[in-house]
């Protein structure tokens, strides 16, 4: 495998420089002749060789392809698609299912061999060779190089990831429970290994995503929170006469559609509707006041009235009888088509767990935390802490299929991001700052919608404040 700085040098002979990105997809592949393919097709006038410069002609949409419908098609997460959890045997199912589905998505990009094979037969020592793992703990040594302890199906090892080595920066965003690859050499005594290189379950780097064929656009927003006295009202309306003179046909809501009763130390002050039948009922006419030719996709988030532990179910009949008929009831998360173009809509609790593990996390900056759940291929990677998981035997959390769109609420501030061919939006909220966030210092970005083209995939910001 030829090294970052043999690559770097490659193109600099031909003047041009090379994004990081690239470079480690070079290193991926291991081709002999990808540096020569890439240089004889890139524009004249490029300085800078990244991921669009990549030969597309292999360019392909991850997962499977299903048939274009005009309107809405719910992929996963449809209504009683949770399921219950019915003991410990689940969580052992629920872990198996994570490790084996985005181990083989790394393993799809290099071969790799079980832990035991590699510390029980001793010609393995000192040869290069890939180890895939659940990281099951993560700790900085006296020096400050990091140990990641991997398990496999069958064995466990530790890693170890020296902060000389250019892997460390990766390695440093490593966090519990998320399944990665590594190559590197065991030490002689067998006890650990030395990472050269790390793996993710990561997008393809040429990943190209499918457009509508047909116009259409979309709205996202989501953390409505009516119920709360700082719902803003006035700025929905707008946003409501707003939707009235478009001609947009969908709109999606990623969660916390009311305040909830109960979420929150002292919530019942700062509450206008003190009844969870009557915050729905409020949110439910909000609805039916927006034109009904738009299909309305409404998913759960924390403080909706059904069970906190993801995958949520959809919100119950019984709190919904004032919602109008085009609204479409998914999960939490759910993939949801529109016109062929596939969202995936998550709340987003996740990232209060992601910004206290991940170097440089903050809730401004939510796009970058939609970006880790990509590379990752997961939508909660950490087990265990703030975002309860009802383990079932499928890990209805991994991100696969690759969607068009990644939805999140949760932060209250708007977060846009592009990653390899995915739009992550992150919309923001129609509440003002609660005493809860200020105490808990979140600044939200409120009164907010995100537009998106479905022929282009390119979102718009619109303002209702
Ligand atoms: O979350 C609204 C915002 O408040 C979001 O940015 C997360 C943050 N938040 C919520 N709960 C907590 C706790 N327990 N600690 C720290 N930050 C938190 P919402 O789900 O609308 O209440
Ligand atoms: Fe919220
Ligand atoms: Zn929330």
């Amino acid at each position: 495998m030829l090294s970052a700085q043999q690559i770097a040098l490659r193109f600099l002979e031909t003047k041009l420089q090379v994004h990081p990105e690239v470079v480690r997809f070079i290193q991926e592949k291991d081709e002999p002749d990808l540096i020569e393919r890439i240089i004889a097709q890139v524009p004249g006038d490029t300085v800078v060789v990244s991921a669009k410069h990549i030969p597309g002609m292999n360019a392909t949409r991850e997962g499977i392809r299903f048939l274009t419908d005009p309107s809405v098609e719910v992929i996963s997460g449809g209504p009683g698609t949770t399921g219950s959890v019915n003991g410990t045997s689940d969580y052992i199912h629920y872990f198996r299912d994570r490790y084996n589905r985005l181990g083989n998505m790394i393993r799809s990009r290099c071969g790799a061999m079980p832990v035991e094979a590699l510390t029980r037969n001793s010609r393995y020592r000192q040869e290069e060779c890939t180890i895939i793992g659940m990281v099951v703990d993560m700790k900085t040594t006296t020096n400050g190089h990091r140990i990641a302890e991997i398990e496999d199906s069958s064995a466990k090892i530790n890693v170890l990831f020296r902060k000389d080595r250019p892997v460390f920066s990766d390695a440093e965003r490593i966090i519990h429970d998320e399944v990665i690859g590594v190559k590197g050499k065991l030490s002689n005594d067998g006890k650990l290994f030395f990472a050269d290189q790390l793996y993710r379950p990561d997008i393809r780097i040429d990943n190209s995503p499918y457009k509508s064929e047909q116009a259409g656009k979309a709205v996202f927003i989501s953390d409505i929170h009516v119920g709360s006295n700082t719902f803003l009202e006035e700025c929905w309306n707008r946003f409501a006469d707003w939707l009235s003179d478009s001609d947009f046909s969908y709109l999606l809501i990623a969660g916390d559609l009311v305040d909830g009763i109960g979420i929150y130390p002292g919530q019942e002050s700062e509450l206008v509707i003190k009844n969870i039948y009557e915050q729905y009922d409020a949110f439910g006419e909000m609805l039916q006041d927006l034109p009904s030719r738009m299909k309305i996709i409404v998913s759960p988030g924390n403080h909706d009235v059904v069970r906190g532990a993801e995958p949520q179910p959809v919100i119950p009949q019984q709190f919904t009888q004032k919602f109008p008929s085009n609204c479409i009831l998914v999960e939490n998360p759910a993939v949801v088509s529109l016109q062929g173009v596939r969202v995936l809509m998550y709340h987003g609790r996740s990232i209060d767990d992601m910004i206290g593990l991940i170097p440089g996390a903050s809730y401004e900056q939510s796009g970058l935390m939609m970006e880790e759940m990509l590379q990752r291929r997961h939508l909660a990677p950490v087990y265990g802490r703030k975002t309860p998981i009802a383990a079932g035997k499928t890990d209805r959390l991994i991100i696969d299929p690759l969607p068009e769109i990644l939805h999140t609420g949760h932060v209250h501030i708007r977060g846009l991001t592009q990653y390899r061919g995915v739009l992550g939006i992150n919309a923001g909220t129609w509440q003002s700052q609660t005493t809860f966030q200020k105490q808990m210092n979140v600044n939200p970005t409120p009164a907010q919608a995100v537009v998106v083209d479905l022929q282009t995939l390119q979102p718009e910001i619109r303002l209702f404040m």
